[in-house]
C-alpha cells in the first residue's frame, strides 16, 4: 500500500513536471506563432495607412504599379505553387482513401458545400430585401457602359466542355471559350446566320485539372503495388510544394502591405460614391459578416461541439492573405498550412476537401451574385415576385459553383444571373467601381467556407479515417485513440493527451 502511493505520488510529480515542460515550450511555440500572425495582421494596418496616407500625393498610374509590385511578385508566388499543390494534394488524397471511403467523405463535402451556399443565397436576399439599398433612381448613377451579352446555354456547355480537357498540359493555361462567328448562307434569300465557333481564353482551367487528378488518384489508389511508385511520387512532391509553402510564408506580410497599400492609392475618389452605391456596399458587408461570424461558426458548433472561434484564429493567416490577394485560389497553400498546422486538419482531408472547395465552393460570390441582382431591380425599380427571386437564387447557386469552369467568369455569370430574371445586364457597369473591394471581402468568405468545410467534414468522418489507420497498422496508438472520445487536437487538448499517455504508460 506504502509502495503503491509512493508510486502515484512519483506518477503525478512526473506528470506534474511533465505537464509544466509542455507548457513552456507551448508558450514559446504558441507565441512565435502568434507573432507572424501579429504580422500579417499588422501588415493590412499598415497597408491600409500607408496606403491613405499616400493617397494626397496623386502618383500616376506607373507610379502605383512601381509601388505595388512586391505585392504583385507575392501573388505570382502563390500562384506558382497552385498548379502542383492542386494537382498533387488531390491525387494523393484521393489514393489514400478506398472508393468507399472517398465516397462518403466526397458526399458529405458536397452536401456541406451546396447546404451553405444556399444558406449564403438566402442570407444575401433576405439582407438586400430588409435594407433595400437601391432606393432613389438610376439617375444618380454615373455613365454606363455596354456589357458583352453571353448565352447562358454556350457558358454552362463550356463549363462541361471544361471538365474534360483534350490537352492537358493546355488546361493548366488555357480554358476552352465558345466565340462567334458569323455563317452566310446563300440560298433563294441570303441568309446571316450567328454560329458558335470554339476559341481559347487565358486562365488556368481548374475545373478539368480537377476532375482528372481526382480520377487518376482513385486509380493509383486501387492499384496496389503497381500504383506504389506514383503514390509515393506525388506523396513526395506534395510535401516539397508544402516545404516552399512555408518558405513563402516568410513573404506574405511584405507582399500584403504593398497589395493593400497599392490599391487604397490606385481607388477612385471614395467621396464622389453616391449614396445608393454606398449603402449597396454597406449590404453586402453585413450579409458577408453574418455568413462568415454568424452561421458558418455556428454550424461548425453544433456539428463538432467545438468552439469555432479558435478554429477561425488558426485560419487568420490565410483569410489576411485571401482579403490581400483577393483570390481563393491564390491563398490555397496558405489555406492549406493553416487547416494542417494550425488547427491540425486530417492531411487526407485537407488534400481532398480544399482543392475541390476552392474550385466549387464559393459561399461569399453566391451572396454577392443574388444580393447584386436584386439591387439591380431595386434600382430599376422592378419588384420581384417569389418566383423570380428563387430564380436568381438558383441561377446564383449555379454560378458560384461553376464558376471556375466558365471562362472569365466574374461578370459572365453575374450577366448570366442578371439574364434568368430579364434584369438589364448593362446595369452591372453601375456597381462595378465598388467590385474590387467586395470581392476581397468575398473571398475570405469563401476561404473560411472551405477551411469550415474542411473541420467539419474531418469531424464527421473521424470513424472512416481512424479505421483505416487501424487496417493500414499505421500506428498502435490509433488503435487506443479509437476509445477515446473524438477530439480536436487543439493546444490545450495536445497537452490532455499527453497527460492521458502519460498516466496509460504508468498503469
Ligand atoms: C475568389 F483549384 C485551384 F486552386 F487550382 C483553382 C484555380 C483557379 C481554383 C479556382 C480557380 C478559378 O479560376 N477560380 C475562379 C473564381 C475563376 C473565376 C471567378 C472566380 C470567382 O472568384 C471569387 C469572386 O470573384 O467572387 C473570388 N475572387 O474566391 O477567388
Amino acid at each position: 500500500m506504502q509502495r503503491f502511493r509512493e508510486g502515484v505520488h512519483i506518477r503525478t510529480m512526473k506528470a506534474k513536471r511533465k505537464v509544466e515542460e509542455v507548457s513552456k515550450e507551448d508558450v514559446q511555440a504558441f507565441l512565435k506563432k502568434n507573432a507572424f500572425v501579429l504580422f500579417t495582421v499588422g501588415a493590412v494596418v499598415v497597408g491600409v495607412a500607408l496606403g491613405f496616407a499616400l493617397r494626397p500625393y496623386k502618383m500616376t498610374y506607373r507610379e502605383v504599379k512601381y509601388f505595388s509590385f512586391p505585392g504583385e511578385l507575392l501573388m505570382r508566388m502563390l500562384q506558382m505553387l497552385v498548379l502542383p499543390l492542386l494537382v498533387s494534394s488531390l491525387i494523393t488524397g484521393m489514393a489514400a482513401l478506398d472508393s468507399k471511403a472517398s465516397g462518403k467523405m466526397g458526399m458529405r463535402a458536397v452536401i456541406y458545400y451546396m447546404s451553405t451556399t444556399f444558406i449564403a443565397v438566402f442570407v444575401g436576399i433576405i439582407i438586400v430585401l430588409i435594407i433595400h439599398p437601391g432606393k432613389g433612381s438610376k439617375e444618380e448613377f454615373g455613365k454606363q457602359q455596354k456589357i458583352e451579352q453571353v448565352s447562358p446555354a454556350d457558358a454552362f456547355l463550356d463549363l462541361i466542355r471544361n471538365m474534360f480537357p483534350p490537352n492537358l498540359v493546355q488546361a493548366c493555361t488555357q480554358q476552352f471559350k465558345t466565340k462567334y462567328g458569323k455563317r452566310v448562307e446563300v440560298m433563294e434569300s441570303t441568309r446571316e446566320e450567328v454560329i458558335p465557333v470554339p476559341g481559347q481564353v487565358n486562365g488556368v482551367n481548374a475545373l478539368g485539372l480537377v476532375v482528372f487528378s481526382m480520377c487518376f488518384g482513385l486509380i493509383i489508389g486501387n492499384m496496389k503495388e503497381q500504383g506504389q511508385v506514383l503514390r509515393d511520387f506525388f506523396d513526395s512532391l506534395n510535401e516539397a510544394i508544402m516545404r516552399l509553402v512555408a518558405i513563402i510564408m516568410w513573404y506574405c506580410p511584405i507582399g500584403i502591405l504593398f497589395l493593400i497599400a497599392g490599391k487604397i492609392v490606385e481607388m477612385d475618389d471614395l467621396t464622389q460614391m453616391g449614396g445608393q452605391l454606398g449603402m449597396y456596399t454597406i449590404t453586402v458587408i453585413i450579409g458577408l459578416l453574418i455568413h462568415g461570424v454568424l452561421i458558418l461558426p455556428t454550424l461548425y458548433f453544433v456539428i463538432t461541439r467545438q468552439n469555432p472561434f479558435i478554429f477561425i484564429a488558426g485560419l487568420l493567416q490565410a483569410l489576411v492573405t485571401a482579403l490581400g490577394t483577393s483570390s481563393s485560389s491564390a491563398t490555397l497553400p496558405v489555406t492549406f498550412k493553416c487547416l494542417e498546422e494550425n488547427n491540425k486538419i486530417d492531411k487526407r482531408i485537407t488534400r481532398f476537401v480544399l482543392p475541390v472547395g476552392a474550385t466549387i465552393n464559393m459561399d461569399g460570390t453566391a451572396l454577392y451574385e443574388a444580393l447584386a441582382a436584386i439591387f439591380i431591380a431595386q434600382v430599376n425599380n422592378m419588384e420581384m415576385n417569389f418566383g423570380q427571386i428563387l430564380t436568381i437564387s438558383i441561377t446564383a447557386t449555379a454560378a458560384s459553383i461553376g464558376a471556375a469552369g466558365i471562362p472569365q467568369a466574374g461578370l459572365v455569370t453575374m450577366v448570366i444571373v442578371l439574364t434568368s430574371v430579364g434584369l438589364p445586364t448593362d446595369d452591372i457597369t453601375l456597381i462595378i467601381a465598388v467590385d474590387w473591394f467586395l470581392d476581397r471581402l468575398r473571398t475570405t468568405t469563401n476561404v473560411l467556407g472551405d477551411s469550415i468545410g474542411a473541420g467539419i467534414v474531418e469531424f464527421l468522418s473521424r470513424q472512416e479515417l481512424r479505421s483505416k489507420d487501424v487496417e493500414m497498422g499505421n500506428s498502435v496508438l490509433e488503435e487506443k485513440e479509437r476509445k477515446k472520445p473524438y477530439k480536436l487536437i487543439s493546444q490545450d487538448s495536445d497537452l490532455e493527451n499527453d497527460k492521458r499517455a502519460h498516466s496509460e504508460s504508468h498503469m
